[in-house]
């Protein structure tokens, strides 16, 4: 079997650095008579929303199996555990705590810790009470306040026995797929609603950062953002231009405001509705700082000028691809971390996704992905080149622990290093598994030996 191997002397092999697993609540939970409906819910029971037209009500059946599933991660070795909280399980309509739904969280962590598990915990990882969407989502200001609350309620509930807070994953899908393009629930398009809900997601990542803060002080707080590395097409100043306003947009716009308080030039070129309501002292709550921005990392993106929009995809041509389709591009992740690393003073780094789906066949009880684990192997050796050149990262978590429901794309693309039997719930380590369990492992006589 092949490995995932790093320089001996890396420091992701020091026992400082956090290895870990990740998955969110929608793509494994099931049990959806257990919470309140949600917006992908909604968008599941939509003719030709979802590939396989699926939806999330069994997924994995974690919430029946979640001791299970502890002792599997357990057993890979892992440092961390990053798991996200759904909304709808534990907050009811009238605001009150649904607290047979938060019970089930506390007890998971409760039994990580159990297990000398570090606990990552994320609040918001696309999966929005249908009531809020009702009351117009993510383009209604008051949902940023009331996410303020579930924030409170779970800070309430889980305390500091959270290692780190993340109040959002990938604003940016959240924003652009579910309220710009409407490829993601709630299936909302305009420039203006993406936009919008762009505006309120950061608002509300502001709000939960300031209940999170005075209720878990000495717990970790920050935010997941996605990044894909926009390089252009040619080396005329045209492609360069639209390859820096694709930055802006899909990249920049998230973390500036974060970092500078302030949205990137490219809000110029919107017409006056298009542009979030930013009202006085937002930019202020928006930026507060933080203590760890959480980084997922899978592919890069290629652009080209157009006449008609600022910039245009160029899909990929004659180069490895995972199964989703996107190029395998080890070195545009070091080259983005160490980009992120020159423009702004980051606080600590997590790499809090990053992996592949690929092609995986279960034979005779086994699923041989070695194109997997190279992929772990080349981007894990990206994040030691990035932490060489200077950026400071302070772990990794594969994504994701087990197949699990891809969004749009149903179950049909599996992401996980744990394969699952939709049919039977069987979960089999895939060989990618054992080779991070062994990478994991190895760190006993890897650095540690190597500097006594
Ligand atoms: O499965 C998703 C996850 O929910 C968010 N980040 C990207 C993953 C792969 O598409």
């Amino acid at each position: 079997m092949p490995k995932i191997t790093l320089p001996a002397n890396s420091l992701m092999l020091s026992k400082d650095f956090v290895f870990g697993v990740a998955t969110s609540s929608f793509q494994i939970e099931g049990d959806r008579k257990g919470r309140q409906d949600c917006i992908w819910d909604t968008f599941c029971s939509q003719p030709n929303a979802i590939e396989d037209s699926s939806n999330g009500d069994i997924a994995c059946e974690h919430v029946e199996y979640w001791q299970q599933d502890i002792e599997l991660i357990d057993s890979l070795g892992v440092d961390a555990y990053r798991l996200s909280i759904s909304w709808p399980r534990v907050m009811n309509e009238d605001g009150s705590v649904n607290e047979l739904g938060m019970r089930f969280y506390v007890n998971l962590v409760d039994e990580l810790l159990k297990r000398n598990m570090k606990v990552f915990v994320t609040l918001y990882h696309w999966d929005l009470p249908q009531y809020l969407e009702d009351q117009g989502g993510w383009l209604n200001r008051e949902t940023a306040f009331a996410f303020q609350t579930y924030a409170a309620a779970v800070a309430n509930a889980l305390g500091e026995k959270v290692y780190a807070y993340a109040t959002l994953n990938e604003p940016f899908c959240s924003a652009y797929l579910g309220y710009e393009t409407g490829v993601h629930a709630p299936g909302k398009t305009g420039v203006g609603n993406g936009r919008k809900a762009a505006h309120h997601l950061l608002l509300a990542h502001g709000l939960a950062l300031k209940v999170l803060r005075q209720q878990c002080p000495n717990s970790l707080h920050g935010i997941v953002l996605n990044f894909s590395t926009c390089h252009a097409q040619s080396e005329s100043a045209q492609d360069k231009q639209a390859a820096k306003w694709a930055d802006e947009y899909h990249n920049q716009w998230y973390l500036k405001p974060l970092m500078h308080a302030e949205y990137p030039e490219i809000i110029e070129k919107l017409s006056a509705d298009e542009r979030p309501d930013v009202i006085d002292g937002d930019m202020d709550i928006i930026s507060q700082p933080i203590d760890y921005l959480g980084i997922n990392y899978y592919t890069r993106t290629v652009y080209e000028a157009d006449n008609q929009q600022w910039f245009k995809v160029v899909p990929p041509v004659d180069k490895p691809l995972t199964a989703m389709g996107w190029e395998i591009t080890p070195d545009a992740f070091t080259e983005i971390l160490v980009d992120l690393h020159t423009q702004y003073t980051l606080p600590p780094i997590y790499i809090t996704e990053n992996g592949a789906a690929m092609n995986d066949e279960l034979v005779d009880g086994q699923v041989k992905d070695d194109d997997r684990i190279d992929y772990f192997r080349t981007h894990l050796n990206a994040v030691n080149t990035a932490i060489e050149k200077g950026v400071n990262i302070k772990g990794y978590f594969a994504w994701s622990l087990m197949d699990n429901f891809e969004w749009a794309l149903g179950y049909s693309k599996r992401f996980g290093i744990v394969h699952v039997d939709y049919n039977t719930q069987k979960r089999t380590v895939k060989q990618s598994g054992h080779a991070y369990a062994e990478l994991v492992k190895s760190r006993i006589n890897g650095y540690i030996s190597g500097i006594k």
